[in-house]
């Protein structure tokens, strides 16, 4: 089939991450055409930079302006759309495909929420005054939402300590032995000074993975936006560059813990099979809140009683001080959390129910 699926980044690098990992997926598991029109293709490119050639090839990347003169012949119009994260089709497409005789389904892509309400909407028609249908796709953990993002999963040989991608060959080096990592990929408003001011008083080394600009965030932060920040010697920072999606799944199961945000990391975190904190994207409306404790009630169900407050205080930004004794528990309980994800996802998970979904 053919896919055109419309990209408009809001900002960071989410909308884009998900496009793209959406993308691959059709494209190389599933034989499926693809297009993507983006209003970023900097930021696009940049997360696609270290996919193999082939399938970046085979992906047809196009400016969201291409889309008004470059729809497809009637014969050639796309099987589906897909609106990602409800972004509005520009009306020169959409009236190309009002005009064809074939008729795609359009789906708008919703964000991942582990809510259980979202079971009950995915998959349904929504009647748009122009007479195409829009179904909402409501990406989720339970067996009768739209899945998750699994691919490619991370395992053997890609996860292996050795396998250091070109771009981190000098910031590995500085790693020191039998030193617990960490890796950081978090929002601004995160109390992380705090944190490892906080760490740096427990009696272990830490080296801390530094994602592309979360130094200056730190930096920027304790209030003198061009000091050294000074920490205990246990502690050492580490600042890496903005590395392609690849790489970045390889630091998250090279790290003892990961601080992740957003939708798409999220998921790559849990995927890493480590213990991590969900630095959730803030909403004005405090949704995220909500969203965060749905997550929390499934990650945590089958849990103690006392992990269940450690991971709780540490999702919340409790000092690690207050949860670190469960740290042991954390990190078999990912593993575990890991094997159900994979066993729940073995249908292939979002994009083999998109592709049932649409046939
Ligand atoms: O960047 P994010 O915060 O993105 C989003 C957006 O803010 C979006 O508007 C919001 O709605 C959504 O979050 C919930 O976090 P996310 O989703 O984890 O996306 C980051 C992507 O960047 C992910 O695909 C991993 C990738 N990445 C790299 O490829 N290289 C890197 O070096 C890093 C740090 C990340």
């Amino acid at each position: 089939m053919r896919w055109d699926i419309f990209c408009q980044i809001v900002d960071n690098y989410g909308d884009a991450g998900v496009c793209w990992r959406l993308a691959r997926s059709l494209t190389s598991l599933h034989g499926q055409e693809v297009r993507i029109f983006c209003d970023d293709l900097p930021t696009l490119n940049l997360l696609a930079s270290g996919v193999d050639p082939e399938i970046k090839r085979r992906i047809d990347i196009q400016t969201w302006e291409a889309s008004h003169h470059n729809s497809r012949h009637p014969v050639e119009t796309p099987d589906v759309v897909i609106e990602a994260f409800g972004c509005d089709l520009p009306e020169r497409y959409l009236a190309g495909l009002l005009i064809a005789p074939k008729k795609p389904v359009i789906i708008n892509l919703e964000y991942l929420s582990a809510e259980p309400w979202i079971a009950e909407f995915h998959g349904k028609p929504s009647p748009q005054a122009h007479g195409i249908p829009k179904y909402f796709f409501f990406p989720g953990f339970q067996a009768n939402a739209g899945g998750l993002l699994i691919d490619p999963v991370p395992s053997e040989p890609f996860v292996s300590p050795t396998n250091i991608p070109a771009s981190l060959k000098t910031s590995w080096k500085l790693l020191r032995p039998n030193t617990k990592r960490i890796s950081v990929f978090c929002y601004p408003g995160a109390p992380l000074l705090k944190w490892l001011e906080d760490l740096g008083r427990l009696s272990e080394n830490f080296d801390i993975v530094l994602t592309h600009g979360q130094l200056e965030q730190l930096q920027f932060s304790s209030g003198y936006p061009t000091q050294t920040i000074t920490l205990p010697a246990s502690i050492q920072l580490i600042s890496i560059p903005f590395v392609s999606q690849d790489e970045y799944d390889w630091i998250l199961s090279q790290c003892d813990f990961n601080i992740i945000r957003g939708e798409d990391s999220f998921v790559r975190a849990q995927l890493a099979g480590k213990p991590f904190i969900w630095h959730i994207y803030p909403q004005k409306d405090h949704a995220h809140e909500v969203k965060l404790a749905a997550f929390l009630d499934l990650y945590l169900e089958d849990t103690s009683q006392e992990l269940k407050h450690a991971v709780i205080a540490a999702m919340t930004w409790a000092m690690p001080s207050q949860w670190i004794q469960s740290i042991d528990a954390w990190s078999a309980h990912s593993k575990a959390w890991r094997a159900d994800l994979l066993k729940n996802q073995a249908d292939g998970g979002l994009a083999a129910r998109l592709m049932g979904f649409v046939a």
